[in-house]
């Protein structure tokens, strides 16, 4: 029909694959006879107990909801394949790269971060940009954001930044007030804020936004050298954003806007693409390096750090179905690959914590299990074993215990990590003065055209006339400090919005 999108079209399309139509079974396989009915006694009830076809049905209604992410929790996912296009074996010898030409299996996740898994992804946020590959040496997840920075650069505030992203405990209301009083406290929010209320915190749709690893990695080469490294995934389509008032909009006409886009791209063979790019550090250079490079809030200057050319990701398969393999997919930052290795970044140091734990309670212990999280690439091959909802084969009959005299799996120094020396003195070091406004400024003069940055003026001032006084003028006071003309321009919308607030009460008063 026409005007109905390749999304809407599913079932048809559905069913024109079906030969016939299946038999009807209960969850053990037994063939039903009548599906739109219980079993009871006399046509009035009441329901028979031994009626499994209602029981067994309902039980697993009854479970069908797994908890939903807590952050991130509304996304869209695709699948497709990674290409090497440049030589980057002085670097790592991480598999996706081992040569050009090659092809690499690969999942994504796009998502909103703070929403509910109902809410509008048109929604001003962070979006999430989650891929996965699946090597011959084990999954590599490049977990990130469209943003190549972050609010926080110490991962003991990331709950209590995130409880201000979403919803106040008693009123389980959004509030302004629970936003602003966290932002302004820790003004090394100051540069993700900016971006977040530039244009690009409402992109348009997931397939017009860059991602970014964000933080500081290292590679290895196979001689074992490493460097450090951020990863871009550079969007081929270009960037688009909306502007405010269509974002708006189309949360009420269309709040999965963003699922659909894909899907529907996807689905007609228009496929997405971004080519993935990465800038390189030395160790001697990190240690001279002006800052501290492994700081998540600031970015590593291009002009200094070039990018380079590294390959291209392409999605060219839709999801087959959604919680198997969208709501099930668990990413960490963890799971990494000869090659690739954490860098000393905090933030990232608590992630690699973070992630498989909240998949155990998610998804249960063995979630490296299913299929969409298994390393199908690799074979899997250790000593844990049983646990809940172990489905394959449990390793046969294996030995299940090392060191063993009877051939189980051994390990190999040739895939050690990296070795590197490290002191200090341990202590709890407080970051909250870690220059946290020359990036910001250079922003707001450098990086923002007139209109771009007026934009983002009545973006931050529209949210924060919603806060108590005392917080609007904690707003200024961090913003100038990034650009004395940021915070002015800040405080005069502030007043034109207050003044147009007053005059309207004041035109309802005399009604
Ligand atoms: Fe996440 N984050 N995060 N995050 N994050 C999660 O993992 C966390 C951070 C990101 O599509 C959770 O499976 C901590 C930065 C994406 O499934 C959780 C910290 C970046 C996704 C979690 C951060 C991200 C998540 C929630 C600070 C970009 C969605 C459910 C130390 C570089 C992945 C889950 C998907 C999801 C923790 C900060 C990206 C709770 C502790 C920085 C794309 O584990």
């Amino acid at each position: 029909m026409a005007g109905r999108d390749k999304a809407a079209e599913q079932l048809k399309e559905f069913k024109k694959t079906q030969v016939k139509e299946d038999v009807l079974t209960t969850g053990t396989g037994a063939p039903v006879g009548l599906k739109t009915a219980t079993m009871t006694v006399g046509p009035r009830g009441p329901v028979l107990l031994q009626d499994f076809v209602f029981t067994d049905e309902m039980a697993h209604f009854n479970r069908e909801r797994i908890p939903e992410r807590v952050v991130h929790a509304k996304g869209a996912g695709a699948f497709g394949y990674f290409e090497c296009t440049h030589d980057i074996t002085k670097y790592t010898k991480a598999k996706p790269f081992e040569f050009v030409g090659k092809k690499t299996p690969l999942a994504v996740r796009f998502s909103t971060v703070g929403g509910e898994s109902g809410s509008a992804d048109t929604a001003r946020d962070p979006r999430g940009f989650a891929v996965k590959m699946y090597t011959e040496e084990g999954n590599w997840d490049i977990v990130g954001n469209n943003t190549p920075i972050f609010f926080i650069r110490d991962p003991m505030l990331f709950p209590s930044f995130i409880h201000t992203q979403k919803r106040n405990p008693q009123t389980h209301l959004k509030d302004p007030d629970m936003f602003w009083d966290f932002i302004t406290l820790r003004p090394e929010t100051t540069h993700q804020v900016s971006f977040l209320f530039s244009d690009r915190g409402t992109p348009d749709g997931y397939r017009r936004m860059n991602g970014y690893g964000s933080h500081t990695f290292k590679l290895v080469n196979k001689e074992g050298k490493p460097v450090y490294c951020k990863f871009h995934w550079k969007c081929d389509q270009g960037i688009k954003n909306l502007m405010s008032d269509e974002a708006a909009q189309l949360a009420t006409d269309d709040p999965d806007y963003a699922i659909r886009d894909l899907y529907n791209h996807i689905s007609e063979g228009d496929f997405p693409s971004w080519s993935l790019k990465i800038q390189v550090m030395t160790f001697e250079e990190a240690e001279k390096f002006r800052y501290n490079p492994f700081d998540l809030t600031k970015i590593w200057p291009q002009g200094e750090f070039p990018l380079l050319p590294v390959g291209r990701m392409v999605l060219n398969r839709n999801p087959k179905n959604y919680f198997a393999e969208v709501e099930q997919i668990a990413f960490s930052p963890v799971h990494m690959i000869p090659g690739v290795e954490a860098s000393p970044d905090k933030m990232l140091q608590g992630r690699l914590f973070s992630y498989s734990d909240t998949h155990r309670h998610r998804l249960g212990s063995n979630y490296l299990q299913i299929p969409v999280n298994c390393p199908f690439n690799a074979r899997t091959k250790n000593y844990q074993r049983d646990g809940p909802q172990c489905v394959d084969e449990n390793q046969g009959g294996a030995p299940n215990y090392f060191p063993n005299s009877f051939s189980g799996p051994v390990d190999n120094p040739s895939n050690l990590e990296s070795e590197f020396s490290i002191s200090g003195d341990v202590k709890r070091y407080n970051t909250a003065d870690e220059d946290n406004y020359s990036q910001v400024g250079v922003f707001w003069r450098k990086v923002l055209k007139p209109a771009e940055r007026q934009r983002l003026v009545e973006n931050i001032a529209g949210h924060a006339i919603n806060a108590s006084d005392f917080l609007q003028k904690r707003v200024v006071k961090n913003f100038s400090q990034a650009d004395p003309e940021y915070g002015r321009a800040i405080q005069e919308k502030l007043d034109q919005l207050k003044a147009q607030r007053k005059a309207k009460s004041g035109v309802s008063a005399q009604l």
